[in-house]
Parts: C-alpha cells; structure tokens; sequence
C-alpha cells in the first residue's frame, strides 16, 4: 500500500499531464513522519484541526485519559473525556478489521473527526501514539504551545509484525530512580515499545527490597559503579514502575540476574558463599567473576524466595534470570543451576526468559532465550530454537543501546562495534540468526546498560534516535524496510524530541529539521 502510494507520487510528477495522475494528484500520500512505520496509510486529502472546542469519547477511559492529559498540557483547551464512542476524538473498540489483532488499530481523519477503532485496549493506545505523531510537534510540548493543531485526512490500518518489542533498562551498575524510571517509560511508549526489561540486580547492586533477604537492597544496594550511592526500590516503588508502564500498555520483566553477577547478594549474605565468606561490594566493570553456591541447599532457598516476592509484585508473565556470563561457574553446575532456576520459577507461575547462554542448559519448553552476541549464528540456540524455544532478538552491534555511536561519544562502550543509527536499524530480526527463522522469534529488545549512563539526559543520549529504530524492527512489516524513508520518518521525530526535553544524539546520518 504505502509502496504504491509513493510510487503514484512518483509517476505524478514524470507523467503529470496524464488524466489518471491528475485524478491521484489531487490525493496525496500522508507525510512519511510515523515511527514505526504503519502496515498501510492512505490519504483523504481532508485537513483536521483541532480546536478548543474538542471533545474525546472512549471506550477505555484510562487511554482518553493519558491522550487528554498531553493534548491539554499543550493546547491549553479544556479536551473534556466521555465513556463511549462519541467524540471530536472517538477511541472505540467496535468495528475495527480483524487483522489488526489485539495490538493494532484503525485510524481515520476526516475534516472534522478522528477515529480509532481497536479490538483491545492496547491497540487504542498505539493508535493513540500515530495520531500524535501526525499531528503537530508541539502537540508533545508539557507546556501551552501554539498551533494551528492540524492532522492529515487519511486512513491508517496498522499492527505489528511481532508482538514482543521490548526496552531494557540496568538499573544495577547506576541507580535510577523511579521518576527517571517512569520518564523512560513515557519515552518508549511513543514508539509502541510493549514490554520493560529492568535488570534489577548485578555485581554493583541489588535494588529491590526482598522481605525474606532485607540485607540485599539495605547493604547489596548502597553502591554503584564508580562508588556513588547507589539506591533501591521499596516494593511499593516496584509496583508503582509496574503500574505506571501498565497504564501504557507496557509489561515490566524483572531480572535477577544469576548465577553469574550476583557479587552483590554475594556480600550481602556470607552463607550464600560456598566459602561461607562474604565478598567486599564492587564498585568496578568488570563481568563473570561471581557465582552464587550451585551446590549448596540454601542457594535454592534463597532462589525460591526471591522469585517467590517478584512473582507476587509481578501481573506480567515472565520474570527474567539473566544466566550470561557466568564464567566462574562450571559447564555441569550451569546447567545443574539453570535446570532448577527454571523449576522454582515455573513453581511461582512464571515464563522463564534467559539470556541465550541458557541454552547450553536443558530447556522448559516454554522458556524464551535473549539473543546478545555479535554472531550471527550461535549453535546450542539453533538447536534449542529446533526443540521449540522461542528468541527475543538483541544482536549487540544493532541493538545495544550502550554502545557508542562513534569514537567521539563521549558514553558508552565499543566491545561490540560502533552503532550509529542506520546500524540499529540495519537488520532483519526474523533472518538474522540461521537457524532462527521467523516463526521462532517473538520480537525485539534494545537493552540500555549503564555502566557509563548516570543521568536522565544520558539515558535519552544514548537510547535516542536508536531506541525508535529498534521499535521500528519489532513493529513494521519487513516491506516497509529502507534505510532512506526511515531516516526521514525519523527525522520528523527531532523536533519532538526538542519539546519534550529529549536530549537526543543528532546522528549526522540523520537530516534534522532547522531548529530541532
Ligand atoms: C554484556 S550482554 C553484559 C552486561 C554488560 C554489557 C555491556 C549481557 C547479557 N551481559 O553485563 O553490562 O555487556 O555492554
């Protein structure tokens, strides 16, 4: 659909006295500003404005709600909400097509109204993120912009190619906190991200309290890399992250990472040691020198009990057990370890995902594997992969949020390669791995670690505009894929990120408009 429509476009302007071009002149594509790029849009002609007048009717008040709450914050006009599909802005959940599935949506602009039709929620909020995106910049400001506030006449049908698009954020090696952590939230929400990965705890830190273990967040928490002060979540801050994602149609994974960086829970618990012996807190980089006691009983213990207060805080499906790098264990008690991590998981209910290091461990069936090597083929996943274990897909040299764009940026790492923008967005997540084809992999993440990201501003650094070219690979059907739109789509996104306070990396490969 948007192929031909460009096409057309094309054909107007070499062949522009020919009746039939003429006739399609007078309807033009809508702009190529959306990130992700939709499945198809076509255009109306009509011009929508939104005036202060506008009324939104919802058939899920929380999703009026949240788009109420930005259109006002910038136009200023009072926007009142009502249940029901009536409204200048009307968000139903009657008559959208079935091929939209739960997480898509129609949109249609008129001259006078906007629709979006869903089948679920979900979809009304993704549909909710186009519409602000067809609109003005300004729209995102936080304070009363001017407009004129006008969207293109057309009709969006969208939904997505995988249904996992995820974000990831450590907030192990820096603490963040929550107000940081939500700012996050917000930013990723814009770009259909739908799941929120924190790594919770590594060597530097533990940072959620465990009422059974009240030492890891008290004394396994009270540094970072570097030696600062570090920090953790009371379980009340963790539900307050897990509910404020929820309210954006995001799920919150949480990590604990094992058997490898756990030096934290290491020294803040002796009899964890194999040796009886706490370790010091580490304050430094380094990975793979920790291990929790694979042979001891009260390991599992503790496992069980971790898990178990996570599991309880946790309405998503799947709490995450790390297992990279675990170079100071043994290849048996790997296994040995993972093998029974996955039980007491499952035993509170939960999907286990892994970083795909476990896939050197016998599998649960259900139990998703987090591809993070700069390979392209990894020979225990492609097996796993043939037995049914399902790939988020996070190849380090495209989706490394961490890694530096260039040999000037000033944060960041290299031990995977530079990664500027058209990097990020340069492969296939569904052919990328052989042996993981696209049947076999649920979607996409773009893990931010932190070992040199101390502020809000490094986070946007860092995470935008790449964040957006990962969402893009998780979201857009793979014929929507070429590097020349998507730098420009992306482009629209510079003058955005402006009024919301982002502080973006202006990639040069990038054509950013004046001002932004
Ligand atoms: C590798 S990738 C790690 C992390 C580091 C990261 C830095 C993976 C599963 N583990 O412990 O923070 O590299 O880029």
């Amino acid at each position: 659909m948007r192929r031909s429509l460009i096409g057309a476009a094309v054909l107007i302007v070499t062949v522009g006295t020919a009746p039939a071009a003429a006739a399609r002149a007078a309807t033009p594509a809508l702009p190529n500003v959306v990130v992700p790029a939709p499945v198809s849009e076509t255009a109306n002609g009509a011009t929508f404005t939104l005036t202060s007048s506008a009324t939104i009717g919802t058939d899920a008040a929380d999703v009026g709600n949240y788009l109420a709450a930005i259109l006002r914050a910038s136009t200023g006009y009072p926007i009142p909400v009502s249940a029901g599909g009536s409204g200048t802005i009307a968000l139903s959940l009657s008559g959208a097509p079935s091929s939209v599935g739960t997480q898509g949506y129609q949109l249609t602009v008129t001259g006078t109204n906007v629709t979006v039709q869903a089948n679920a929620a979900a979809g009304l909020f993704a549909g909710v993120q186009t519409l602000l995106q067809l609109l003005p910049p300004a729209i995102q400001s936080p304070t009363v912009a001017s407009g004129p506030w006008t969207a293109p006449g057309g009709t969006v049908v969208d939904y997505p190619r995988f249904g996992h698009r995820g974000a990831m954020l450590d907030v192990a090696r820096h603490f963040f906190t929550v107000s940081q952590v939500e700012r996050y939230i917000d930013e990723i929400a814009h770009y259909k991200v739908n799941y929120f990965h924190l790594h919770l705890s590594d060597d530097q830190g533990w940072r959620i309290v465990i009422n059974s273990w009240p030492n890891l967040a008290t004394y396994g928490g009270s540094t970072e890399v570097g030696g600062g002060p570090g920090g953790y979540y009371t379980q009340a801050d963790y539900s307050a992250i897990v509910a404020y994602a929820q309210a954006r149609y995001i799920t919150v994974i949480p990590e604990i990472d094992m058997p490898g960086h756990t030096n934290a829970a290491l020294a803040s618990y002796a009899q964890l040691n194999c040796s009886g012996k706490a370790p010091r807190l580490y304050t430094g980089t380094k990975v793979g020198f920790s291990s929790l006691c694979v042979p001891l009983d009260l390991t599992y213990t503790f496992i069980d009990q971790v898990v178990g207060e996570l599991a309880a805080l946790t309405p998503g499906p799947y709490i995450h057990i790390g297992g990279d790098e675990a170079s100071s264990t043994t290849a048996s008690d790997y296994s040995y370890f993972i093998n029974r991590a996955q039980q007491i998981v499952a035993a509170h209910g939960k999907t286990v995902i892994g970083w795909h290091d476990i896939a050197n461990a016998p599998l649960l069936a259900s139990t998703v594997a987090q591809f993070w090597d700069t390979t392209t083929s990894n020979a225990p996943l492609a097996s796993a992969v043939a037995n049914g274990t399902k790939v988020v897909m996070s190849p380090a040299n495209h989706a490394y949020l961490d890694m530096k764009y260039n040999r000037q940026t000033k944060l960041g790492q290299t031990w995977a390669g530079l990664v500027d923008v058209n990097t990020a967005y340069g492969w296939n997540p569904g052919a990328y791995l052989s042996g993981v084809g696209e049947s076999s992999v649920l979607g996409v993440e773009a893990p931010l670690w932190t070992e040199t990201i101390v502020t809000s501003a490094d986070i946007d650094y860092m995470a935008f505009p790449r964040l957006p070219a990962i969402a893009e690979l998780g979201w857009s059907p793979w014929s929507t894929h070429d590097v020349t739109a998507f730098d420009s789509r992306l482009g629209a996104q510079g003058p955005r990120w402006k009024v919301m306070g982002v502080n973006y990396y202006h990639s040069t490969q990038i054509a950013w408009p004046a001002g932004s």
